[in-house]
């Protein structure tokens, strides 16, 4: 299905209100561009189309390995980009500017698959699942997240026995991003003594099903689903040996939020990219709308939160180069980015009043994306309580 949106030119302009650009270097400035084309060729011009009709592009997966966006801080060796911090923040960025749910593509294979499989794997499952991976030859998919267990993923009760010469898998993840097309899932369940593991299953292994999610109003191009395991005999050789324990998911989790940080405000650059552009040719009493002072309060204040944000995100993207970036700082950024573009995405709708809730526009499909990401990677509470508890060092989550 690839049904262009008629007459349709991608205009977008990226706001630097700071000229935050000189913080970037010439590798830097390449990586976005190349991204950016890549988004106004193969995703803004039908994105309304496959949003519409809850389609998910599978071609766009193999695009997206082609274009470097998988895994973009895995070394080159094993099928990643080999680039900093900076680079996958701006790739986000640019995906998310087309679409959160082009971008949840992305950052799942990225940081939730490639990212455990690369720190916490065996140089054999190293070798055979990231190159796949990297290239989009194979989709993959993370199963933290259970029907019993959403911000308290440390009950959860997907299980495995040893069995010997295998592991027998049992239990059932849920609100699974890629999971209906996945080759692979990296799954997290306890084994006997109650400690959770990292485990690759393979789509076609016995007893293992993943049923499609539907009627979401949010991330409507991006496929949702369940992860079944039904007494599913798991190779041992599929156990990530590296490390295991609650920090083992959640230390996959502090790179995909990061991602989200700057994702989200690529979403909000491209509703205030719009707004801007509608404001200064619609003509209400005789007059661009853009001229009166309270469409103006609304795009200084955009402007004025987006480039806060920008800049929180360059800082958190360097101490992630350094590995100093705790995971409250990460919380800090993924809330704010997140709180800011779902703002702004209600504050452009106005501003394009009745042609803003028509998909001629962005905003709402931003706006009803976003109210995925503000709750998965964890809620927006979850990560005010990060940081509360490393603010006053009481955990407030029991
Ligand atoms: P708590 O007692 O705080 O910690 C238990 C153990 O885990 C360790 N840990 C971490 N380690 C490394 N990095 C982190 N970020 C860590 N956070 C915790 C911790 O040190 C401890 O280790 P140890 O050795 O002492 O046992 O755990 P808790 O049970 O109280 O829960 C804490 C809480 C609520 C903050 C946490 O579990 C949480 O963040 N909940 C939110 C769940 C979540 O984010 N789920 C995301 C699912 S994946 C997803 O949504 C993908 S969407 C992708 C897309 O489509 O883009
Ligand atoms: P709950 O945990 O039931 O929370 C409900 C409400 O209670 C929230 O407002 C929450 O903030 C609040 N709450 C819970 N605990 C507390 C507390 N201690 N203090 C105060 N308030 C609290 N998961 C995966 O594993 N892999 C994926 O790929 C994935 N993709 C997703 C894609 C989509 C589209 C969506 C919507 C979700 C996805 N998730 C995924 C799951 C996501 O991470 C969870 O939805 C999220 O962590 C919240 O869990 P929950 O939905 O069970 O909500």
């Amino acid at each position: 299905m690839s049904e262009e949106k008629r007459n349709f030119v991608d205009e977008f302009e990226s706001p630097d209100h700071y000229q935050l650009d000189d913080l970037l270097t010439e590798e830097h400035k390449l990586i976005r561009s190349s991204m950016r084309d890549f988004v106004k060729k193969e995703i803004t011009p039908f994105i309304e189309g496959w949003a519409e009709k809850n389609h998910f592009p599978t071609e766009i997966v193999k695009k997206f390995g082609e274009v470097g966006a998988f895994g973009p801080t895995v070394p080159l060796e094993y099928g990643g980009g080999g680039l900093d911090y900076i680079s996958y923040g701006l790739i986000m960025q640019e995906i998310e500017r087309g679409d959160s749910g082009m971008r949840s593509t992305a950052s799942v294979q990225g940081s939730l698959v490639m990212y455990p499989i690369y720190a916490y794997g065996s140089e054999e499952q190293k070798k055979k699942y990231l190159p796949k991976l990297g290239s989009g030859e194979w989709l993959g998919c993370f199963g933290l997240t259970e029907p019993n267990h959403g911000s308290n993923p440390s009950g959860m009760e997907t299980h495995f026995e040893d069995k010997g010469d295998h592991y027998l898998l049992n239990g059932a993840k849920m609100w699974i991003s890629n999971s209906p097309h996945a080759d692979v899932a990296v799954v997290w369940a306890k084994n006997e003594e109650g400690r959770i593991h990292g485990l690759i299953v393979e789509r076609g292994m016995e007893g293992f099903t993943t049923p499609e999610t539907h009627g979401k109003w949010s991330l409507r191009a991006s496929c949702t689903g369940e992860l079944v395991f039904s007494d599913v005999k798991v190779p041992k050789e599929n156990l990530l040996p590296g490390k295991n324990g609650l920090g083992a998911p959640m230390g996959c989790l502090d790179k995909a939020r990061y991602g989200i940080a700057w994702g989200a405000i690529g979403a909000a650059m491209d509703c205030y990219d719009s707004a801007r552009r509608y404001a200064l040719e619609r003509i209400q009493f005789d007059k661009p709308i853009a001229s009166f002072q309270l469409v103006q309060k609304k795009l200084a204040e955009m402007l004025t939160e987006i480039t806060k944000a920008q800049l929180l995100n360059w800082k958190l993207g360097k101490m992630m180069d350094e590995g100093k970036a705790t995971t409250a700082q990460i919380s800090t950024a993924k809330r704010n980015g997140v709180e800011v573009a779902l703002n702004i995405a209600r504050e452009a709708r106005q501003i394009h009043g009745g042609m803003g809730i028509t998909g001629e526009y962005p905003m709402m499909r931003h706006m009803m994306n976003l109210e995925s990401v503000v709750t998965y990677e964890g809620t927006h509470d979850i990560h005010l309580l990060i940081l509360g508890a490393e603010i006053t060092g009481i955990p407030a989550f029991k």
